[in-house]
């Protein structure tokens, strides 16, 4: 009697591990269809989708011409090339998605290998020298599963780009405005997508920047501010200089405005301020790429 109560109590603790089996199972299988309809729903967001957040060949522009080049006045003065740009050869992309009941966090990488050019000599003829680079970009996003079982994205951060080896980069941007309503000093803070900018076709939209380089380089500016926008990505350089949108000439904070297209397909769109230390583009050969960006996504409507 005593024996078969042992086995008895032996069989009900089997069938209980056997139940807890099942539901760890049902609860893995659940777990991967929520992971499996979280990337669905990042990658049809329009915000992490490829030519974006993969940085395309388009991304800076391939090859474009700078319209601001000029003569050098002093020996310590930076000038931009007659022309340069950056090709993206080659990207691979992780997503870090962790569930936790009805809500989700996601962490996507992206690396890319590129190249960039350097023409400086003005011979209208295309002959820049080339770099290879190794860059990464980051982003997250806070998901949350609505009542009928969907997943939709609750706030979404900047997209951060840097060199691969962090280690060797000296510049930053630090901060971002946009329009005089949306200000970004933490990259790593999310957006509400409420709170997202919209923009309708035709609207101009100001974009100011600070950045910081710890280079011991000497140039002066020791770093150039781009804004890419619009479709194709175009690049504008924003400036200090007090001229135009820029409020105050020499306050370390770079503008410059777009005008969102008219036509401009209605959804999801980015612009991004691109930081590269001036020393990259004073010579053909060297030396190393040093940059840093933040993309930033607004909704055209
Ligand atoms: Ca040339
Ligand atoms: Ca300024």
């Amino acid at each position: 009697m005593r024996r078969l109560r042992v086995l008895v109590i032996v069989l009900s603790a089997l069938g209980a591990q056997a139940v807890s089996a099942a539901g760890s199972a049902d609860e893995a299988a659940r777990r991967g269809r929520s992971v499996r309809e979280i990337k669905r729903v990042l990658r049809s967001s329009g915000f992490f989708d490829g030519t974006v957040i993969q940085g395309s060949g388009s991304y800076g522009g391939a090859y474009g011409s700078s319209s601001a080049a000029r003569a050098v006045a002093a020996e310590d003065d930076a000038t931009l090339p007659v022309a340069w740009g950056r090709k993206w050869d080659d990207v691979s992309k992780t997503y870090t998605i962790t569930v936790d009941g009805d809500t989700a966090t996601a962490v996507v990488n992206v690396s890319n290998e590129g190249t960039l050019y350097v023409d400086l000599s003005d011979d209208g003829v295309k002959n820049p020298g080339t770099r290879s680079f190794s860059t990464k970009m980051s982003r997250t996003a806070t998901l949350s599963k609505d009542s009928n079982g969907k997943w939709k994205i609750e706030s979404i951060s900047v997209g951060v780009a840097g060199l691969a080896d962090s280690s060797a980069q000296t510049v930053n941007v630090t901060s971002v405005t946009v329009d005089s309503s949306l200000s970004i000093t933490d990259p790593t803070s999310e957006i509400d997508v409420d709170d997202i900018l919209e923009a309708a076709p035709g609207e101009e939209i100001v974009v100011e920047a600070t950045a910081s380089n710890s280079t011991s380089s000497g140039l002066s500016p020791t770093t150039f501010v781009f804004l890419h926008s619009g479709p194709g990505y175009h690049r504008t350089q924003m400036t200090d200089d007090g001229t135009g949108a820029d409020r105050a000439a020499g306050d370390g904070v770079y503008t410059a405005s777009f005008t969102v297209p008219e036509g401009a397909d209605y959804g999801r769109a980015h612009l991004a301020v691109d930081a590269i230390d001036s020393q990259t583009l004073q010579s053909e050969s060297g030396p190393d790429y040093n940059w840093s960006v933040w993309l930033i996504g607004y909704r055209v409507d």
